[in-house]
């Protein structure tokens, strides 16, 4: 639920030291699962391993991401243009991986009302949001009713974090 109280069409859970949380009373990073009460799932090693290599091919040295938020879409799902701030450490890049149905990602500029450029993120995809990118707005245009092979009629977004102390 977003602090408007409005729900998101996107279903989101986490894993890892920290996961990102809405509710009514705003965005935050928390140590707990509020639905649960339990500590997030550990991140999987793999995770860890593919957005450093991806961090460093794309000139982010070191990255040791804390926080994996999951992002699940079904057609029809959108995210709004938002900037993604909740995090301690701004100068640390984002590494998103896009699996399943396709869909176009919102790259706007560093105003909200900036027009956005639409760019493909297909199954595999993977993006790496860091440096003077950090702050642009963006989002996810509406999912495209389609079904995946081996996802069926979803999309699912990885976005590895660093969301704790630097
Ligand atoms: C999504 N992604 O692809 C939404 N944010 O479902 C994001 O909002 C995002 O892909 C920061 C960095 C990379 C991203
Ligand atoms: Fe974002």
């Amino acid at each position: 639920m977003t602090p408007r109280g409005t729900y998101m069409s996107v279903a989101m859970t986490n894993c890892g030291e920290f996961g990102w949380v809405t509710d009514r009373s705003g965005y935050r990073y928390t140590r707990i699962d509020p639905d649960s009460q339990n500590p997030w799932p550990d991140l999987p090693e793999l995770f860890t391993t593919l957005s450093r290599d991806a961090a460093e091919l794309s000139g982010f040295p070191r990255f040791s991401p804390d926080a994996c938020l999951l992002n699940r879409y079904r057609p029809g799902a959108r995210m709004a243009l938002h900037q993604d701030r909740d995090e301690r450490d701004l100068t640390a890049p984002i590494v998103s991986i896009s699996l399943g149905l396709p869909a176009f990602f919102l790259l706007g500029g560093t105003r909200r009302t900036d027009p956005p450029a639409r760019i493909q993120l297909q199954h595999g995809d993977v993006l790496v949001w860091g440096g003077p990118s950090r702050m642009l707005f963006h989002g996810i245009a509406p999912v495209a009713a389609r079904t995946d092979q081996d996802f069926g009629a979803y999309r699912f977004n990885l976005t590895l974090r660093k969301a704790g102390s630097r």
